[in-house]
């Protein structure tokens, strides 16, 4: 038993002790000396050695007692011992890959491991162990920096596949396409000294650092859901991360926040600050407000293992404590190694000239290797040689490699799909049987005996049983939840996950109910089938690039589930625009990896200000090309329903942006008869049901086709012919042609939009349409080009609004 007094220092030292630890190889990060710590004796010495040394482990921030004991006990105890032999062995060729590299590819960008080569050793100690507690498989999400050392010795890519990249072989293969080879995901197969098997899968990423944190966090949970239900046990988690990266990009900090939420969480993830105390060429001082990049995690009460890259063996250690606390506690856990970057930023840079003093410095260190054979008694020589020799006999191969290596293999889950060009034959049945559109919609507002449902729900409830029984024309919530039930009864699991998703932000989905009496949350849809595929919604945390980019994971790894992702308002999903652009438009083209997600964006201008008007449907189209993703808004509920159901049920996997309706939610326009759910599929264009042989043809999407409509009805207009525009890419041509052709007298084509003109589809439908509607003229009837998308004046909107529907109806004469 400690005396108090020695109860006190040992304290002293859990809570301070990483501050003075020697963590930082070139001793910039300088060993802080807390008053705290000014203290003498046999148990101060003792408690210095556990906490200052080489690692210094923050922990006494979290909250748990039994989790601070657990991590004291693993410091202060006999520390576990580490296969020297086997540590050397992977430094020698850790350094030696990047040495190999640097020699025959000179001035080549490679973003080099040196200086911290140590992360390899990490990694491997992370896998046995993981492998050890039950783990199959390792999400691995990265970027840039020592990514070819970690695809060759961690994911297992023979060496030669990535010199042949260096090569540059087979340049055809990726004309207008691919990415460069520091950002392409890998699969392969690591197997632990016990003959364990663990996958690894490594994500690919973008530049943008930090923006695949959410989706190799996505990607887990996927394959948790695949491999252990519920459990999180088979799949490990990791993300390394810069140390500038980390601490500067609000990706990381969003990602952190998703750690132990329902909804999100993969039971823990370890990170790994590959911390090399620099950033491009910025210092840290300038690049994060506390002494460590790491910091931010401190936002979760989770330990961080702070260690100095130059001793491998506390790095090892750190790694393993890491992973066990992870498989203990369900946690997320922070090892921040720290060591520092042998070149410049990437090999074409010189960094003499902004850091002249440390690369002076960095110049006379030799290897780690060396220093850690010097440490154990061993002579590294023969086998630096011989592994010298391995590499440079895989460098002769690479140069015969005639087409480039593929790095990755897609998991066989993906055989059945397909990307590439729109096909109509890829077109399923969509429509709904009578008496089963009936039994979902019955079984979708049924809840327990005993649960007490708000009077306001009940009665939207009850509205619903009868819109499904085709006593009331459906409206938008309820065809949005009769297609999620007849999915699910169809065998499809869905999951859709959102700011305020489980009532709706405009109180039109209600897909999971709330007792009155005791708070208790209930969801029929998860209760609506026999087997029941998973149906998950969930209110997301208030993030769009964190959740968007987890749920492109997920969808990237459960290809059969319907995965939907809804904006509070579509204005929000800027946010997200990383994840966008990079990923969910660029993914196919660059990775050849699909994803079938679904994006719901409110749009619509009802006067709600410049900030809950645009989903910015001009972004989204701007982005499409060679079919990459589909951009709907559907104006009806049963368009809607056959639009979310062909989404899973098409072995096209595809991004689905869609512009979802506010104030239409409830309109009577809006909804559709029960026939058009039992029968028919998705219009892309709907022809104009009124007017027939019109002399002018007003083509728009969205909201403002029912406000034409609307128009025409008021001023008894038969000449105009109103269509809507409901799927704007891949473009419909051909059904364009055919509802322009029912009206053969029609001299005019007008589009109608109510966005500003730089803003909205003009761009890129006029092109379009001149086109396909010569020889009839066409013009645009749209808003002045403007900065922001909408007014803030609620009646300013209403003259907009009625100044559109005039210049609509007027004749081209006397516009
Ligand atoms: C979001 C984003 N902003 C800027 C860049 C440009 N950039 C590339 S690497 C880098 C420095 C990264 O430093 P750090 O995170 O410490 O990683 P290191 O390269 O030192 O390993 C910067 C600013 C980027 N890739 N992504």
């Amino acid at each position: 038993m400690n005396s108090p007094n020695d109860q006190a220092i040992l304290d002293a030292f859990r809570r301070w002790g990483y501050l003075a630890a020697d963590l930082d190889p070139l001793g910039y990060l300088k060993p802080l000396a807390p008053p705290e710590l000014a203290l003498e004796g046999e148990t101060a010495a003792r408690a210095r050695r556990w906490y200052c040394g080489t690692m210094g482990a923050e922990f006494m921030h979290i909250p748990d007692g039994e989790r601070r004991q657990w991590i004291a006990e693993r410091l202060e105890g006999e520390p576990p011992s580490v296969d020297s032999q086997r540590v050397l062995e992977r430094l020698v060729r850790a350094g030696t890959f990047e040495q190999v590299l640097q020699s025959r590819y000179i001035g080549t960008k490679r973003f080099s491991l040196e200086g911290i080569v140590a992360l390899i050793p990490v990694m491997e100690e992370m896998l046995d162990c993981a492998a050890g507690s039950g783990a199959e498989q390792m999400v691995l999400g990265m970027s840039h920096r020592g990514r070819l050392n970690v695809m060759v010795h961690i994911v297992g890519r023979p060496a030669e596949d990535i010199f042949a990249r260096f090569e540059d072989v087979d340049p055809r293969s990726f004309l207008g396409g691919g990415d460069v080879k520091y950002h392409l995901g890998a699969t392969g197969n690591y197997v632990t000294p016990e003959g364990r098997n663990v996958e690894i899968h490594m994500v690919s990423n973008p530049s943008h650092l930090e923006a695949v944190d959410p989706v190799a966090m996505g990607r887990a949970r996927a394959k948790q859901a695949r491999l252990c239900g519920r459990g999180t046990t088979c799949v490990l988690p990791v993300l390394l991360h810069g140390d500038a990266a980390f601490a500067g990009q609000g990706t990381a900090a969003e990602t952190l926040n998703l750690a132990n939420l329902d909804g999100y969480s993969v039971g823990g993830t370890v990170h790994v600050v590959v911390n090399n105390l620099i950033g491009f060429t910025a210092n840290p001082q300038d690049t994060s407000s506390s002494r460590f990049a790491a910091d931010v995690a401190k936002r979760l009460p989770i330990p961080i293992f702070h260690v100095n890259a130059e001793d491998p063996d506390a790095a090892v250690r750190a790694a393993r404590w890491a992973v066990e606390y992870r498989y203990q506690f369900h946690s997320d856990v922070v090892v921040d190694l720290i060591g520092f970057r042998r070149h410049g930023h990437s090999e074409i840079d010189d960094p003499t000239t902004t850091q002249p003093v440390r690369y002076r410095r960095i110049a006379e260190l030799p290897p780690v290797w060396d220093s850690y054979a010097r440490r154990h008694q061993i002579d590294p020589a023969p086998r630096v040689a011989e592994i010298r020799g391995e590499f440079e006999a895989a460098l002769k191969r690479a140069r015969t490699i005639r087409k480039n290596p593929r790095l990755s293999q897609l998991p066989s889950y993906w055989d059945k799909f397909q990307g590439g060009a729109y096909d109509p034959a890829l077109e399923v049945e969509t429509a709904v049987c009578p008496e089963e559109l009936r039994a979902v919609g019955e079984l979708m507002v049924r809840v327990p005996t005993g649960f007490s449902v708000h009077p306001k729900v009940k009665k939207l409830l009850d509205q619903r049983m009868q819109m499904a029984q085709g006593r009331h024309a459906i409206d938008f919530g309820t065809a949005e939840l009769l297609a999620y039930g007849s999915l699910l009864r169809q065998g499809v699991p869905v999951r859709l996950t959102g700011q305020d998703s489980r009532r709706g932000t405009f109180n039109q989905r209600h897909a999971t109910l709330i007792d009155t009496g005791t708070e208790a949350a209930y969801t029929p849809l998860a209760n609506i089938a026999f087997p029941q595929p998973a149906f998950e919604v969930y209110d997301s945390p208030l993030s769009e690039a964190a959740v968007l980019g987890f749920e492109y994971g997920y969808s990237r790894d459960y290809p059969e589930t319907l995965v939907l992702w809804e904006a509070q308002f579509g204005d929000f999903a800027n946010g997200a625009q990383v994840l966008i652009d990079q990923f969910i438009s660029a993914g196919e083209d660059k990775w050849g990896l699909l994803s079938g997600l679904v994006m719901l964006l409110p749009h619509g201008y009802e006067g709600q200000g410049p900030e809950h008007s645009s989903a910015r449907p001009e972004r989204f189209l701007q982005l499409a090309a060679r079919d990459n993703t589909q951009v709907c808004q559907p104006t009806t509920a049963a368009q809607y329903f056959h639009m979310l159901r062909r989404q899973p049920l098409r072995r096209w996997r595809k991004p689905l942006v869609v512009f979802t309706p506010k104030g239409m939610l409830r309109h009577p326009a809006a909804m559709s008869p029960l026939q058009d759910f039992t029968s028919g599929r998705f219009q892309t264009v709907i022809p104009d049901r009124e007017a027939t042989d019109a002399k002018r043809v007003l083509l728009a999407t969205g909201k403002i086709v029912h406000d034409l409509r609307a128009e025409r009805k008021k001023r008894g207009d038969t000449q105009t012919a109103v269509l809507a525009l409901e799927q704007l890419y891949p473009f419909p041509e051909k059904e364009i042609m055919a509802a322009l052709n029912q009206h053969p007298s029609a001299r005019e084509v007008v589009w109608v939009q109510e966005e500003p003109a730089n803003m909205g589809a003009l761009f890129f439908v006029m092109p379009r349409l001149r086109r396909l509607a010569r020889p009839r003229a066409v013009r645009s009837v749209k808003l002045s080009a403007s900065p922001s998308p909408a007014t803030g004046s609620g009646k300013g909107h209403e003259v907009q609004q009625k100044t559109l529907l005039a210049l609509a109806f007027a004749t081209a004469k006397a516009v």
